[in-house]
């Protein structure tokens, strides 16, 4: 039988491209996002292209109930997850903290780190059973705070915290927790950060070739293809031009 992966954020960026890539392996995919369309869209193109199964779930992981109706109640044949990638995030606003946003504050907070830990709850019965694979996408934001992005490094220092603290309580059911850190990669991230600026958003990835979402995707798919004995736990992924979230060379 196929195996089960569930991915938040799966209509855009790196969620769509770890689902295209586990399709592509004949894994089954729970795709979940806000954009229904989006999903939609997805989801028939993996099951015509892979011949593989798919179930798109439509909800807010910044809404507790939602994020519990849904994952919650899977239908019977969907419940045996493997392994739930935690990647829907987003940053809002590059601002000093005085002027900074209290709003996209707490949108950052409620997706990163609370979204996160929703997900993570609900889908943890099916991951015991299944002596599973929890894998959060952190950042390089994650582990050095940089001018401007105060409450975006902060969540992602929680999604490292985060991480840290289910592989030591779930090692008693045998469950692999993974973090992996991507640094700068060219998808919508930046307009959604910069609020449908484009021009602000392309400058970001001017003058260097960055990560692209298959980059990710393909890291994924190896941390998940390891031996039943070996977890990665910690993986920092750069393009060549970034040392860190620092240092770029343009
Ligand atoms: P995208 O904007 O392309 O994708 C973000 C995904 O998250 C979308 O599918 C979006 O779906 C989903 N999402 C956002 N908010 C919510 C919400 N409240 N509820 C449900 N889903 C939500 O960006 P990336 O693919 O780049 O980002 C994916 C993750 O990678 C994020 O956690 C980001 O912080 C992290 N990251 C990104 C880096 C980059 O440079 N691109 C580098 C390091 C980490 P929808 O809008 O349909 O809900
Ligand atoms: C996204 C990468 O450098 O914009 O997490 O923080 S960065």
């Amino acid at each position: 039988m196929s195996k089960i992966i569930l991915v938040t954020g799966a209509s855009s960026g790196f969620g769509k491209a770890i689902a295209t890539k586990f399709a592509a392996g004949g894994w089954n995919v729970i795709l979940t996002a806000r954009r229904k369309e989006k999903l939609d869209e997805l989801a028939k193109a993996l099951e015509t292209t892979y011949g593989i199964k798919t179930l798109s779930l439509t909800f807010d992981v910044q809404d507790k109930k939602a994020v519990f109706d849904h994952l919650q109640n899977l239908p019977t044949e969907w419940q045996a997850i493997n392994i739930l990638v935690n990647n829907a995030g987003l940053a809002l606003g590059r601002d000093s903290f005085e002027n900074a946003n209290l709003e996209d504050w707490e949108t950052m907070i409620d997706t990163n780190v609370k979204g996160l830990l929703y997900a993570s709850k609900a889908v943890l019965p099916m991951l015991i059973k299944e002596k599973g694979h929890i894998i959060n996408i952190g950042s390089t934001a994650g582990k050095e705070v940089y001018k401007d992005g105060n409450v975006y490094c902060a969540s992602k220092h929680a999604v490292d915290a985060i991480s840290k603290a289910q592989r030591i309580d779930l090692l008693q059911y045998q469950i692999k927790v993974t973090a992996i850190h991507p640094g700068a990669a060219d998808t919508a991230f930046s307009v959604v950060r910069f609020k449908g600026d484009a021009e602000k958003a392309k400058a970001v990835y001017n003058g260097y070739t960055p990560l692209m979402a298959e980059d990710i995707a393909d890291t994924v798919w190896y941390v998940a293809n390891t031996p039943a004995h070996v977890c990665i736990n910690d993986l920092v992924i750069t393009c060549t031009a970034q040392a860190n979230s620092m240092y770029l060379q343009k």
